[in-house]
């Protein structure tokens, strides 16, 4: 019964929003229903279960204050979801055809895909979508794009945060697989493709004994026209690596804009074999004590590529390893023990590396690895680039337990770094510059909490900003064994919602969402108001591929019609509740068809499909939105096309028929 009230009385001091904390009697909320409670009880809620709930209810019609952009892993896709309530708002198609949105059959979605493409025509219909990076104005998200890489097939996606739509794919020239991208410079110039898995540039073959003289690391600053909302590859240029397989980035910012830094984790150069005795990968990539975190002068490199010192290599400007070291665009230091992340702190004056088998990270001073470029006389690596030693570039190394991989910040000096291997949040104290009065300044861990389990990477809100915003993380758990549903034996993973808003050790889990769509490996977490998309497309007959009023849109019905020009048949169709004009087509089989579709509407969630029958098209339009589809009416019969929307009351009713003439 002392629980049942206390319950009661935490339910009415968080609804009236004090800190449960607070000693004095608060008043109970009027009208709140005193079954509440009861129900609590009956449910077996703890007091921390009924903060976690009233923390992160949204009632309908309340929107969340955040907007998470998650990757969709090998779906190939990103997902946005609303922040407290990881209520899923949307699917993005990006790299994978995605019927809902009429993205890959038959439409505008069919060339952006095609964009990807290998060279040679290859179709490449799936993605392995990695790190999502949201376009920054002076080091602050802007609302504007949204950038992910293909690791898979060393691609990369534009999207455009006015309609949350895919606008460009671009193939990577001379690289086959990637990993560290899409990471943005503080100002979006350049959207950065870190490498992965070496190979030789170009994907040229090269046996595995050729491994150390021919294959080779890739990274690709592709330059960002953001009037044009594109990346123009004219403009961008890549830099040749050793082979390390360089892992994640991050770009400075503030005092450290300018550089970009990579980790890598195969300086052994291991390659495999373990069929011939060899030792296998990940045993020869291990070996090592430590790999080279990677320090480039990209501003620099950019006025390299400027100045023509490049090889072009399949069109695209190289940098070559030996032109880098030379230009002094590019620095190693020693990083303990198989990193993954490196991530640059707010003011952008630390790096932090998590080494997966060292319980430390490890955090590096921009100042102090600048002072011993300054100060020269370095050894270099094999391949003669200059070596900082670890003990010239370290700041501070905290013990924070066993598998350290990402870290975030936020507004309060806290760092937060996912243990894989402990499945814990490790909320840390960052430190300033070292001071000898002060040698125990900073750098402490707060507070481990465990999460189920597995956790890859964390999050936070605005947290790679200059200036995160505290509040939440999520943590992104590779596995989610006993905390949903049985639903056979792939599993989804399990985004856990962390509570940061107390300092000290009071983080708490407050909500667990499956994602059951593959595995996301980042988020970016934005605030909500930073964004400004479409309600309804701005005018009749947008075509939202070139983001203007498409020349073949329609704005009225009347303007509906058929053209025969020989074999080719030409179509302007309107679309509007709950008709399609012209609502019988007829041709011959074989013709050529060009089909222009206009949806009419001018209200907000007021969409139409377009599916016809028998010939792999459907298309999604939205209000406003023109499309064209062309075809060659190989097929002969009576088709249908119908809405797949349900738009209206006589939606079942919204249909015409093709009919193809032996
Ligand atoms: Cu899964 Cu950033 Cu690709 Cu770490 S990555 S976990
Ligand atoms: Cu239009 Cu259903």
């Amino acid at each position: 019964m002392k629980r049942i009230i206390f319950i009661l009385g935490l339910i009415a001091l968080l609804a009236i929003g004090c800190s449960g904390k607070k000693e004095t009697a608060t008043p109970a909320v009027e009208g709140l229903p005193q079954d509440a409670a009861a129900l609590a009880a009956e449910r077996g809620l703890t007091p921390d279960d009924v903060y976690a709930a009233l923390s992160t209810y949204m009632p309908s019609g309340k929107l969340d204050p955040y907007i998470m952009f998650s990757s969709g892993g090998q779906s190939g896709q990103v997902y946005v979801i609303g922040v407290p309530s990881m209520r899923i708002l949307k699917a993005i198609a990006v790299f994978t055809p995605e019927s809902w949105q009429g993205y890959g059959f038959g439409g505008s979605g069919d060339e952006i895909l095609a964009g990807g493409n290998m060279p040679d025509g290859t179709e490449l219909t799936w993605g392995d979508t990695h790190h999502p990076n949201l376009s920054e104005t002076n080091g602050e998200y802007d609302g504007q794009f949204l950038f992910i890489n293909d690791k898979a097939n060393a691609r990369l996606a534009v999207i455009d945060l006015r309609d949350f739509e895919t606008k460009q794919i671009i193939k990577n020239p001379n690289a086959i697989n990637d990993h560290g991208g899409a990471f943005v410079t503080p100002n979006t110039d350049y959207v950065i493709e870190g490498p992965q898995y070496a190979s030789p540039i170009g994907w040229e073959y090269a046996t595995l004994d050729e491994y150390q003289e021919k294959y080779r690391g890739l990274i690709t600053f592709w330059k960002f026209d953001r009037v044009a909302g594109r990346v123009d590859e004219s403009q961008s240029f890549q830099i040749e690596l050793p082979p390390y397989w360089q892992d994640l980035c991050d770009a400075g910012k503030a005092v450290s804009d300018g550089w970009f830094f990579c980790n890598s984790f195969n300086t052994e150069m291991a390659t495999g074999g373990v069929e011939n005795g060899e030792p296998p990968f990940e045993a020869g990539t291990t070996k090592n004590d430590t790999d080279y975190l990677h320090i480039i002068n990209w501003k620099k490199a950019a006025e390299v590529y400027q100045a023509g010192k490049v090889d072009m290599i399949n069109g695209m400007a190289v940098i070559r390893l030996q032109t880098a070291i030379d230009e002094n665009l590019l620095y190693f230091t020693p990083e303990p023990k198989s990193p993954h992340g490196a991530d640059v702190t707010p003011g952008g004056e630390f790096i932090v590396v998590g080494g997966k088998l060292d319980p430390h990270v490890t955090v590096y001073s921009f100042a102090k690895m600048m002072a011993a470029i300054e100060a020269g006389g370095l050894e270099t690596d094999v391949y003669g680039v200059p070596v900082i030693p670890l003990d010239k570039a370290m700041e501070a190394q905290v013990e924070l337990g066993l598998g350290p991989l990402h870290t975030v910040f936020d507004d309060k000096g806290y760092a937060y770094t996912s243990l894989f291997l402990d499945s814990a949040v490790a909320r840390w104290t960052l430190g300033g510059p070292y001071d000898d009065k002060n040698p125990e300044d900073g750098w402490t861990l707060v507070q481990k909490l465990p999460v189920q389990y597995n956790i890859g990477h964390i999050a936070a809100a605005e947290g790679d900003t200059t200036s995160p915003d505290g509040g939440y993380v999520v943590a992104l758990n590779k596995w989610s064994i006993d905390r949903f549903a049985n639903v056979g034996p792939l599993l989804p993973q399990n985004f856990q919602l962390v509570d940061i808003s107390q300092t000290g050790d009071q983080m708490k889990v407050i909500y667990d969402m499956p994602m059951g769509m593959a595995e996301p490996h980042y988020v970016q977490i934005i605030k909500a108001d930073k964004l400004h998309p479409f309600e309804v497309y701005p005018e009749i007959g947008w075509n939202p591929e070139t983001m203007s009023v498409d020349p073949n849109a329609i704005t009225s019905v009347e303007d509906a019609r058929i053209e025969r020009n020989g074999t080719t048949v030409e179509i302007w169709s309107a679309v509007i509740r709950s008709h399609y004009t012209p609502e019988l087509v007829e041709v011959n089989a074989g013709d050529h068809v060009i089909w222009h579709l206009t949806s009419l509407e001018t209200t907000r969630d007021a969409t139409h499909g377009f599916a016809l029958s028998g010939y792999n098209i459907n298309l999604s339009l939205e209000p406003g939105e023109t499309q064209t589809i062309e075809f060659d009416a190989k097929l002969s019969g009576s088709f249908t096309f119908y809405c797949t929307e349900f738009c209206s009351a006589l939606h079942l009713e919204m249909l015409g028929y093709f009919l193809v003439k032996p």
